[in-house]
């Protein structure tokens, strides 16, 4: 619970890996060195040494010194970090460390499904519920759902997928990005050995035992929603995707799925959904191949026709003013998405059209496919780079190792960003907006990969880092990761996991990451509760407080992607 005052010692509140780096946080106006010491749960001091002051940290607006006992390996639970008088919450130091964040994180996806009931069987008695949004009064939607007026006169059945957030709004941007996470998350474990983790009967899904990777069994689940969103050939805009479909009008708090009775919309095709659609079902037509080849061809289809479309529908754009009764997600510039569908259909098809328009689009050597601010829904140059430099192609020795060094290039600017702050985080200060875990996340995940494909140490160090951040060495001393750690965020923005609002609902289940902090304050609790908040600090553990604590599967996706990797023993 957050009820708990906040140690001035901040540490990742579930613990550290044996063989990772272990690196502390203390809030202290001392500016010469402190002693620190490490006392195993018996009380026993195991391990000490002296802190390095750091002076004033700008995010969090503290004045920090850190902590380093990096070089103590032994394995146990119940461990306190001191520092002059003040100590951390316990932590572990264990092997196993991540391997229930690594399926809880992923069981996220399963919980935000619509079209299915969720079963007490798979989620326990609290988190069950009925299916969402199909056609069942009082829902309006999601089997036959009309466009928005002006747009087209036919419905659509798009039932299924993810429900976004804590909203019951389904997007396509948002909705493929999270979908190429986590099946990229596969794509890499089994690359590297690893994928049995992922597999089948891994995770608490229906699909449990059928021959199928689970974690590819959760991705399909919204795969098959986003096909769903394709215009049908014989209409106008044939091929593109709707943008979204949500609510007519945002519905109040707390609400469960199956009792939202506002009409559903179709938004009109965008280019961005159409390429976003285009990039994740070519990687789905790549990664699901061994397992499901009727599957992998069907997606390959949806994304040869998503790409002719948007070829030929090049500046749709959704603006963003339509944000009535669900998010706008708008994007008027959709180069880089052209980019990112084009290299997943090159990698998947070698086809040299598709190599062409990666070679030939200014993304592919632009120094800004990766920023400090990290990717996302409207940002997807890099998830190109990543793929590019992670999975074997057919492009010129020459462009793969200009394409690997940009990464690990990115991977450089997040370590050297991290080390210069109190609290490692791989953001600049001007970071902390709506999502930025999400953000903070994304660029763990670019440090990751820049591992694995250099195998330097530094880089694996880097992601971990960042889950340290996320999970209590941070500006507030609170784990942002609901069940893990002493004190975690518990009352995100949901409609169904709303305990703060009627005490017979459910908290968000373990694994659930808020936004984090966002120093816009872009809602009323917020306004209220948080103004003149240092950046990093800018987050309240309140339901109401949407911009600074949701649920997104845009911040969902990147955890389970770095749990999964953290979750494996290896040492770089
Ligand atoms: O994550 C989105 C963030 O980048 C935007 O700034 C914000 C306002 O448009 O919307 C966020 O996405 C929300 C979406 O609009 C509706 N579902 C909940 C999403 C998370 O808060």
């Amino acid at each position: 619970a957050t009820a708990a005052a906040t140690s001035a010692v901040r540490v990742n509140q579930v613990g550290y890996l044996p063989e990772g780096p272990k690196r502390a946080t203390v809030v202290t106006s001392a500016t010469q060195a402190l002693t620190w010491q490490l006392r195993n749960a018996a009380g026993t001091v195991v391990a000490s040494g002296a802190t390095v002051p750091h002076g004033a940290d700008t995010p969090s607006g503290q004045s920090v010194q850190v902590a380093d006992f990096s070089s103590y390996r032994s394995t146990g639970s119940g461990y306190v970090l001191a520092v002059d008088g003040n100590s951390s919450v316990p932590f572990d130091i264990r092997a196993d460390l991540y391997d229930t964040l690594r399926s809880d994180s992923m069981a996220f996806f399963h919980h935000q499904r619509s079209g299915i009931a969720i079963d007490a069987s798979l989620v326990g008695a609290s988190y069950a519920r009925p299916a969402g949004h199909l056609g069942v009064a009082p829902n309006k939607g999601d089997t036959s759902v009309p466009c928005q007026a002006t747009v087209c006169d036919y419905t659509q059945d798009v039932r299924g997928g993810w429900y976004d957030a804590g909203d019951h709004g389904k997007y396509v941007v948002n909705g493929g990005i999270s979908t190429w996470l986590v099946v990229n998350s596969f794509e890499r474990a089994e690359r590297a050995g690893k994928g049995a983790a992922l597999g089948d009967s891994s995770l608490r899904v229906p699909e449990r035992g059928n021959g199928i990777p689970d974690v590819l069994d959760e991705a399909r689940w919204e795969l098959d929603f986003l096909m769903r969103m394709q215009v049908p050939e014989s209409k106008p805009y044939a091929g593109m995707a709707f943008h979204k479909i949500h609510d007519a009008a945002w519905t109040g708090m707390p609400l469960r799925p199956d009792q939202d009775p506002q009409p559903r919309e179709l938004h009109r095709p965008s280019t961005a959904a159409t390429l976003n659609l285009a990039a994740a079902a070519a990687q789905c037509a790549r990664v699901f191949r061994p397992y499901d080849a009727a599957y992998a061809d069907r997606c390959l289809s949806a994304a040869r026709r998503a790409w002719t479309a948007a070829q030929a529908n090049p500046a749709v754009y959704a603006p963003a003013s339509d944000s009535t009764g669900g998010g706008a997600y708008e994007d008027a510039r959709v180069t880089d998405e052209f980019y990112w569908a084009a290299a997943e259909l090159y990698v998947t098809t070698g086809e040299p059209a598709y190599r062409d328009a990666v070679t030939a689009s200014s993304w592919h050597t632009s120094a800004d496919a990766f920023t400090p601010h990290g990717f996302g829904w409207a940002d997807t140059a890099a998830l190109g780079r990543l793929t590019l430099a992670m999975v074997p192609n057919g492009l010129p020795a020459t462009d793969v190792s200009r394409v690997r060094s940009s990464v690990i290039a990115a991977a450089d600017g997040h370590l050297s960003r991290m080390a210069a702050q109190g609290y490692a985080v791989p953001t600049p200060a001007d970071g902390y907006f709506w999502g930025s875990n999400g953000n903070i996340a994304d660029n763990a995940i670019v440090m990751a990969v820049a591992a694995e494909l250099t195998g330097d140490g530094r880089y694996r160090a880097g992601a971990l880092e960042t889950m340290d951040y996320l999970l209590g060495r941070n500006a507030l001393g609170l784990s942002y990761v609901t069940g893990y750690g002493e004190r975690s965020s518990q009352n995100q923005h949901h409609r169904f996991w709303a305990h703060q609002l009627d005490a017979s609902l459910p908290h968000p289940p373990a694994g659930s990451l808020a936004g984090g902090p966002n120093s816009g304050l872009q809602d009323p609790v917020a306004l209220e509760k948080l103004t003149g908040c240092a950046p990093a600090a800018c987050y309240v553990d309140d339901i109401g407080s949407y911009s600074t604590n949701e649920v997104a599967v845009n911040w969902n996706a990147p955890l389970a992607w770095l749990a999964a990797y953290a979750a494996e023993r290896t040492s770089t």
